[in-house]
């Protein structure tokens, strides 16, 4: 997979050099490129920004500048296979594992990480109606952040991961929060078996894996009912057993009109 980011602070995206992210690179599997946007600059003050029309506090980016640089990193034959124009931003859509999921599929991602108030609209309206490409705005969660590189750097590493090759174990990808089941992951424990009078639960030493699995199941429920409510709500009551049943109306959950319910 290629990917091109394109920054007025390319040094913030230095951390890509680290890790298995690194380790992507450095065997192959992900071909990033970190860009300067104002090297797409044409003024001797390399200017990105100006003033918003209408008024207002802030600045917003220029789309002449990102026209020119998005042009140069998207390629000729990308009718095809279409690459993915990826801004961050507070006001997109929220990135989810799902999300991570579809991106880790394609070919070319293009990441434009905006600062100060944005990126002028007509940029994603542009790019909107080029058949090379497919925009999406897409925000971290319900805070602000200075600029997009953040979030650059954490929608590189979500759909790096997710690349073959990358993560040892692929198994490891099974079992972690947001996958497959819809809940959290349940906790983990590795030795001494006491830590200042702390013990890890006996089940996971009984070496009896049905027992274990169990009760990283109801762990796991647990979790997801104390900390994210509204993925409760979303399971499909239908792809619980019974036991997952018994659990959660413990906690306060039942199925009502075949959807789970708070009581
Ligand atoms: Cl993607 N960008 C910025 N600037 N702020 C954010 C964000 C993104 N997601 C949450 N806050």
């Amino acid at each position: 997979m290629r990917i091109d980011v394109l920054s007025i602070f390319p040094a913030y995206l230095a951390p890509l050099d680290l890790s298995l992210v690194g380790k992507a690179r450095t065997a192959g599997i992900l071909d990033l490129r970190v860009h300067d946007l104002r090297d797409w600059t044409t003024d001797r003050h390399r200017t990105v920004d100006d003033t918003p029309f209408g008024g207002g506090a802030g600045m917003v980016m220029r789309p002449d500048v990102w026209g020119a640089a998005i042009d140069d990193v998207l390629g000729a034959d990308e009718r095809e296979r279409p690459a993915r124009l990826l801004v961050p931003t507070p006001s997109g859509e929220p990135l989810t594992q799902r999300t991570a999921e579809a991106l880790a599929a394609e070919q070319h991602l293009v990441v434009a990480c905006g600062r100060y108030e944005g990126i002028d609209a007509r940029v994603a309206e542009h790019y909107g109606a080029d058949e090379r490409v497919r925009v999406s705005e897409f925000s971290l969660g319900d805070y602000v952040l200075n600029g997009g590189e953040v979030a650059a750097l954490v929608l590189v590493e979500a759909v790096a991961r997710l690349l073959p090759g990358v993560v040892g174990n692929p198994h490891s990808l099974v079992e972690e929060s947001h996958g497959e089941a819809g809940l959290l992951e349940y906790p983990v424990y590795t030795k001494p078996p006491s830590w200042r009078g702390h013990d890890v639960p006996d089940v996971l030493l009984s070496g009896h894996h049905g027992r274990v699995e169990r009760w990283r199941r109801d762990e796991a429920l647990r979790r997801t009912v104390l900390r994210r409510p509204d993925m409760i709500a979303a399971l499909d009551p239908d792809a619980l057993d019974r036991t997952d049943l018994a659990v959660l109306e413990e906690l306060g959950w039942v199925v009502v009109d075949g959807a789970l319910v708070a009581r």
